[in-house]
């Protein structure tokens, strides 16, 4: 791995924002996330490079040692912080062309679930992929959703779940749009989803990462 996708690494994993950022003390007065992207990006690596190979694997790491009480909320917390400071660097560089929108996706994280990391990671990918991104942030109930198909019709939904306690929720919410709007399709992602998951509870797609959300709308549009 390039050195700098490395560090990147390091620095969400261990909540390191900016190099005005005091947090973690030993780290104090190096450059952070903040700096180390945009490094990157001067030295020509692709903002894919430096979202999978250095800001995911931190956040990887962090979420292991979160699993074995290594790490605690704070810690996932600046972990977040870092991640999204490098992402406000990236994400210009996916975004599409407004006048040449194929569709538009209707993008939340369900009721009850406040874990937008992936979320914003898919919608800033399948905004690059040329989809106009309608994000209604998170904790997202079934009658927002609703309204949401009303007021951008055609629309495909998309729909985040980090919880298992809240991939019920996202049950109930596909089950309700698939009742009120048969013809609207929904893509599913989150890391505790499957294939199974998705099937069962009536989705179009389960996406296990952004590209293969940006793949099922593409193939929507091919065929439309
Ligand atoms: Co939370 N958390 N968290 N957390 N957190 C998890 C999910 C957990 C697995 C940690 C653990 O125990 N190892 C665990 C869930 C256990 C379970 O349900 N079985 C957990 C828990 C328990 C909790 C709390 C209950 C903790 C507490 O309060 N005691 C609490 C719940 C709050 C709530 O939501 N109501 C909580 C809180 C938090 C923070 C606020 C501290 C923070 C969220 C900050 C934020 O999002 N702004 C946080 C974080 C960061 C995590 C971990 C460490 C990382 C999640 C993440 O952002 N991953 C996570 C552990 C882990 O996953 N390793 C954990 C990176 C992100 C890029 O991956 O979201 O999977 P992911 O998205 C992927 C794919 O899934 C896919 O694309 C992305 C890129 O590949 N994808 C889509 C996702 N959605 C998609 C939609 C698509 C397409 C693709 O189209 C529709």
């Amino acid at each position: 791995m390039d050195q700098v996708l490395g560090q990147i690494a390091v620095c969400v994993e261990r909540g390191k924002i900016n190099m005005a950022s005091p947090f973690p003390p030993d780290l104090a007065g190096q450059n952070g996330a903040e700096e180390l992207t945009q490094s990157a990006l001067d030295a020509g690596l692709s903002a894919e490079e430096i979202l999978n190979q250095g800001l995911i694997v931190g956040m990887q790491k962090i979420g292991e040692k979160f699993r074995n009480n290594e790490a605690f909320v704070p810690d996932v917390l600046l972990a977040a912080k870092a991640m999204n400071a490098a992402m406000k660097l990236l994400e210009p560089l996916f975004k599409a062309d407004a006048n040449r929108f194929k569709g538009t996706l209707v993008m939340g994280t369900v009721a009850g679930d406040l874990h937008d990391i992936g979320k914003n990671l898919a919608s800033m990918i399948i905004q690059g992929a040329g989809w106009k991104v309608v994000d209604m942030g998170v904790d997202v109930s079934t009658e927002k959703f609703l309204d949401a198909i009303k007021a951008n019709e055609g629309c495909v939904v998309g729909m985040s779940a980090l919880l298992t306690t809240t991939m019920a929720n996202m049950e109930q919410t596909v089950r309700a749009i698939k009742e009120a709007s048969p013809a609207t399709k929904v893509i599913v992602g989150g890391a505790p989803l499957s294939q199974e998951f998705a099937d069962k509870v009536g989705a179009d797609c389960y996406c296990p990462d952004p590209q293969r959300g940006a793949e099922f709308l593409e193939s929507l549009s091919a065929g439309a």
